[in-house]
């Protein structure tokens, strides 16, 4: 078994809460407050643009045969951000003047740092499981949301077939890393998988229950 799957058995019980959480089944049946879906554009928006550095930074670490596909992806966001202003001008939601919440400030940080300090394949480890726990999280929503949801885009962009294609490349060049890496740094690959893991989940449930911040809201 590759590193991924080996990964993804380990971290089951989290990667279970994360498709079974509230935000997306609730999205998925149409029940998801209008607020509550904002939020969640809010922070992601936020998120993706900090997501464009977060891979900038692993281009001078990448093997050459990685470099090409970093720079599409980091196209591919910038077309993302675009759905996004999209998305809210369609909603009415304001993504002027927005700041981090608590949970996605921590999770863009350990993001950066770990596109700075980690090694090629230690980042690419960040970059594959929560690319990787968006595309299964949207694939439960597609499973029953309706197709006229001005939501649906969304849907279309993280569970549809490029995205899939896109996964699962992220997913062959991380076990061929990690195959190539050695026991001690694969272990620490293992941590950043669970880590991100965890981040994605504290990401539904902050989503859910609002952007605040401990003890200011
Ligand atoms: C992604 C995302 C997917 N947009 N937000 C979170 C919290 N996790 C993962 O990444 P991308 O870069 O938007 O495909």
């Amino acid at each position: 078994m590759g590193f991924c799957a080996t990964q993804l058995e380990r971290v089951q019980p989290t990667w279970d809460r994360i498709l079974t959480h509230r935000f997306l089944t609730e999205t998925r049946d149409g029940t998801i407050a209008d607020e509550t879906f904002a939020t969640w554009m809010r922070q992601d928006y936020l998120f993706v643009e900090a997501a464009i550095p977060f891979l900038s930074i692993l281009i001078p670490k990448a093997p050459q045969d990685h470099v090409e596909p970093l720079t599409q992806s980091i196209a591919a966001l910038q077309k993302e951000l675009e759905l996004f202003r999209e998305r809210a001008a369609v909603a009415g939601v304001d993504l002027e003047s927005i700041e981090p919440s608590f949970v996605n400030h921590a999770y863009i940080q350990f993001l950066l740092a770990s596109g700075y300090r980690e090694s090629y394949a230690g980042a690419y480890t960040v970059l594959y499981t929560a690319e990787k726990a968006y595309y299964d999280s949207w694939r439960v929503v597609k499973e029953g949301i309706d197709p006229d949801s001005i939501w649906y885009p969304f849907v279309e962009n993280w569970a549809g077939e490029a995205f899939a294609g896109y996964v699962t490349y992220l997913e062959g060049q991380l076990d061929r890393l990690a195959d190539e890496a050695g026991a001690t740094e694969r272990a620490h690959m293992a941590e950043l998988f669970e880590l991100t893991a965890k981040y994605e989940l504290a990401f539904w449930e902050m989503a859910a229950t609002g952007g605040g911040w401990p003890g200011l809201t």
